[in-house]
């Protein structure tokens, strides 16, 4: 090679590298606390395809399931310190990290999922997500969980009289703490990966979870009843560790919310159209389904009114108006 064409393949080394650099070699865990067939595998499934594309296969996505990596709680402080990458959570078991969260937790907030997306997708997900920031945390995107429903071995909830004594799974937070109690249940929070044993071994009677959720992790097989009671709609988070966040290059770093935000699409279709045919698998197993009329669901939406009022300090007034008025815009109010 003449010195020439050395240094023009030097030159062309130095061009490369900083490009080659933008995007380095990965591995990046996701701890989930649902099973591997719920609708989350085939957000994580779009993720990895969008990744794979993006980084030329340079990234490894490695999913654990069932609260292998540990529960919600856990998995979230590891990401906190640097230790893991991911977690795909619900809101609600780390309000106490965030307690901003804990507006998803009033009882009845959304009416229905379009009211969820739209209030998660424009400026109120978007100021709830930059909240987070403060904690070490990396909101991605938002996921569906769903509608919550009550499932139990005592009896149909048909009316508020019918929770009283139920002794009932509430995830740990105080404000389902709060709502199953002045419901009248007998609450103990627990995570999510003890469930079903508790409720197998009837140290509980009951839990609450959306269809999909109840079906994947086969809460059914240990329940005899479930009540559409729609009281809370407690969406995922996509968490990406906010130490391990800042190490990425600027092109990571939009690879990784482009490719979070291409697994929500799939994410969200898959678990709107499991939804369904989750309850039916439920049914078809002998677990008996109710819906609960109009004039008792009225009754119970006003019983647990007074949550919103008790909790608002701990969530923040602020937060709880500014919800309610993107709410109020879309309603037309
Ligand atoms: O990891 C799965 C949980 O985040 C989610 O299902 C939490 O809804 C939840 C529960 O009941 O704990």
């Amino acid at each position: 090679m003449t010195m020439k064409h050395l240094l023009a393949a030097t030159a062309l080394v130095a061009l490369a590298a900083p490009v080659q650099a933008q995007v380095q070699e990965r591995t990046i865990r996701i701890s989930n606390g649902v099973a591997e067939d719920h609708p989350v595998a085939d957000g994580i499934e779009a993720m990895r395809q969008c990744t794979d594309e993006r980084t030329d296969g340079a990234w490894t996505l490695n999913a654990f399931w069932s609260s292998a990596l540990g529960d919600d709680l856990q998995a979230t402080q590891a990401l906190r310190s640097g230790v893991q990458e991911m977690v795909i959570t619900s809101t609600s078991p780390i309000v106490g990290i965030v307690p901003e969260l804990g507006v998803f937790d009033l009882p009845f907030l959304f009416a229905n999922a379009e009211e969820a997306d739209a209030v998660l997708d424009g400026e109120f997900g978007e100021f709830i997500s930059e909240r987070m920031l403060d904690s070490g945390l990396v909101n991605l995107s938002w996921w569906e969980n769903g509608f919550r429903n009550l499932s139990n071995n005592v009896r149909p909830i048909e009316s508020l009289e019918d929770f009283q004594g139920i002794r009932t799974r509430v995830m740990q937070n105080n404000i389902f703490l709060d709502t199953f109690q002045t419901l009248g249940t007998n609450p103990t929070p627990m995570a999510f990966g003890e469930v079903f044993t508790a409720l197998e071994t009837g140290a509980i009677d009951a839990q609450e979870n959306p269809y999909v959720t109840i079906d994947t992790s086969q809460f059914y097989e240990v329940q005899d009843y479930v009540s559409a009671t729609q009281h809370a709609y407690t969406p995922f988070l996509v968490l990406f560790s906010g130490p391990i966040f800042q190490t990425y290059s600027e092109e990571e770093q939009q690879i990784l919310r482009d490719c979070a935000m291409a697994g929500q699409s799939v994410q969200r279709e898959a678990s709107r159209e499991l939804a369904g045919q989750s309850l039916e698998r439920i049914t078809e197993a002998g677990t008996a389904f109710n819906e609960i009329s109009e004039e008792n669901m009225a009754e119970i939406r006003d019983a647990v009114l007074g949550v919103y009022e008790r909790n608002a300090d701990t969530i923040g007034q602020d937060v709880i108006d500014r919800v309610q008025s993107q709410l109020a815009e879309i309603r037309g109010e």
